[in-house]
C-alpha cells in the first residue's frame, strides 16, 4: 500500500531565495516599493534587537523569563503586516514580531515577563489579544472571535479578519484540531498561522506529525499552505491572500510558515542538550535578515548609508528597551485581585482581604515584609 500524502515532497511557497533573488510565485505575486521592502528591512532587524536585549535582561536577572523568537522574524513580520486596523490577532507567547506591528511598545512586553502586569495592553486598542501560554487554546478563541465578526456582519472587502498564531508541537493538542473543524464548518473568517520552527521544546517535528502539517487542512475542508518561513515577501504575499479569502467570506486557511527556532526554547533551556550544532548551521544559511540585505544590495535598493541609519535605531532601541525594563513599576500586591472577574465575586473579596491582613501584619517590620 503506498502513502503518498505522508512522503510526497511538499511544495514550498517562495518568492526570495536565501541567495537574495528574487523569483516571485505565479499564484502569489506581490506588488511591492522598494520603500515598503526597506521598512520590513528595518522591522526585522529592530524586532531581532528587541529580542536580543530581553534575552540578555533575563540573563541579569531583570526579566523571569523571555521566549526568543530568533530566527522566526520573517514569518512573524511578513504575516503581521498583512494585517489592517481591523483585524484581530491572536498570540502564542513567542510573537514579539506581531507585537511590533501591531503597535505595542516594547516595555509593555517585557512587564509580563518581569512579572509586573496580568497581560499588558488593551487588545482592543491594538488588534492583538494577549499572549496566551496555553498551548493551541488561542485557536479556539480566534475561531470564536471570527464566528462573532461573522455574526456582527463585519465582513467583506473592507470588513475584519482574524489570524492566530501557534507552533508546530500545538498542532497535537486537541484544541487546535476542534478550532479548525469549528472555523471550516461555520465558515470563520480565521487564518491559522503556524509556525512551524521544526521543535517543540525538546521534541522534533517527526514527534507531531507524521504528514506534513499544512496537508491537515484538507481534511477539515479548507485549503492549506506551506510557505518559507524565512521569507518576509512570501509570509506577506501568502497572509495577505489568506485574510482576503477569509473577508470574501470564504472561510479560513491553514498557513504553515517552514522556518527554525534558533535559539533556546525559552532562557530556562539548553537546547545543546537535544539537539546538533550542524542542523542551526544549515538554518544559519537561510537567515531571514541576511536574504532581505542581499536582494535590497544586490539591486541597488539600499546603500551603506541605510543600513548604518537602521543599525543605529538598533542600538537606540537597545538602549531604550533596557532602561524601561529596569523602570517597569512593582505593581500594588491587592492589585492581583483586581482582574480576576469582570464582576465583584464574594470569593475573590474574602482572598483579598486576607490578604490584605496579611500584608498588615509585616507593618513595622520594615518595607520589603510586604513585597
Ligand atoms: C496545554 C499545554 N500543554 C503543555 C504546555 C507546556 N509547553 C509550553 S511550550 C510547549 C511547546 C510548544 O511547542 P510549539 O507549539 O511548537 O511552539 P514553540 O514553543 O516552538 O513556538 C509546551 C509543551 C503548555 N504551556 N500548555
Ligand atoms: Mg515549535
Amino acid at each position: 500500500m503506498s502513502d503518498t500524502t505522508a512522503h510526497e515532497e511538499p511544495e514550498l511557497i517562495q518568492l526570495l531565495t536565501p541567495e537574495g533573488e528574487l523569483t516571485g510565485h505565479p499564484d502569489y505575486p506581490l506588488e511591492i516599493s522598494a520603500d515598503e521592502v526597506r521598512a520590513l528591512y528595518r522591522d526585522l532587524v529592530l524586532v531581532r534587537r528587541v529580542d536580543s536585549e530581553a534575552v540578555s535582561l533575563q540573563r541579569q536577572g531583570e526579566l523571569g523569563l523571555w521566549a526568543s523568537l530568533l530566527g522566526q522574524e520573517a514569518a512573524q513580520i511578513g504575516s503581521a503586516r498583512a494585517l489592517t486596523d481591523r483585524d484581530m490577532a491572536f498570540p502564542s507567547y513567542r510573537e514579539h514580531g506581531v507585537a511590533w506591528c501591531r503597535g505595542i511598545e516594547p516595555k509593555e512586553l517585557l512587564g509580563m515577563f518581569r512579572g509586573v502586569t496580568n497581560g499588558g495592553w488593551d487588545p482592543y486598542e491594538h488588534g492583538l489579544h494577549l499572549y496566551t501560554i496555553v498551548i493551541g487554546s488561542q485557536a479556539l478563541h480566534a475561531t470564536g472571535y471570527a464566528m462573532g465578526v461573522q455574526r456582527d456582519g463585519a465582513v467583506g472587502e473592507d470588513g475584519s479578519a482574524v489570524i492566530t498564531y501557534f507552533g508546530d508541537g500545538a498542532t497535537s493538542q486537541g484544541d487546535t484540531n476542534e478550532a479548525f473543524n469549528f472555523a471550516a464548518v461555520n465558515n470563520a473568517p480565521v487564518v491559522f498561522f503556524c509556525q512551524n520552527n521544526q521543535w517543540a521544546i525538546s521534541e522534533p517535528l517527526d514527534r507531531q506529525s507524521r504528514a506534513p502539517i499544512y496537508r491537515r487542512a484538507a481534511g477539515y475542508g479548507f485549503p492549506g499552505m506551506r510557505v518559507d518561513g524565512n521569507d518576509v515577501l512570501a509570509c506577506l504575499a501568502v497572509t495577505r491572500a489568506a485574510l482576503a479569502n477569509a473577508r470574501e467570506g470564504n472561510g479560513p486557511t491553514l498557513v504553515e510558515a517552514y522556518t527554525y527556532r534558533m535559539g533556546a526554547h525559552t532562557t530556562n533551556d539548553d537546547p545543546s542538550r537535544y539537539r546538533a550544532s550542524a542542523e542551526l548551521d544549515d538554518w544559519k544559511a537561510k537567515d531571514p535578515i541576511l536574504r532581505l540585505r542581499r536582494y535590497l544590495e544586490n539591486h541597488g535598493l539600499a546603500d551603506d548609508t541605510f543600513f548604518t541609519s537602521v543599525d543605529e535605531e538598533a542600538d537606540r532601541i537597545g538602549e531604550q528597551v533596557r532602561t524601561e525594563c529596569r523602570a517597569l513599576p512593582d505593581p500594588e500586591p491587592l492589585e492581583i485581585f483586581d482582574e480576576v472577574y469582570a464582576e465583584p465575586n464574594v470569593h475573590i473579596d474574602k482572598q483579598r482581604s486576607e490578604f490584605a491582613e496579611y500584608l498588615a501584619s509585616f507593618e513595622g517590620a520594615g518595607a520589603e515584609g510586604g513585597r
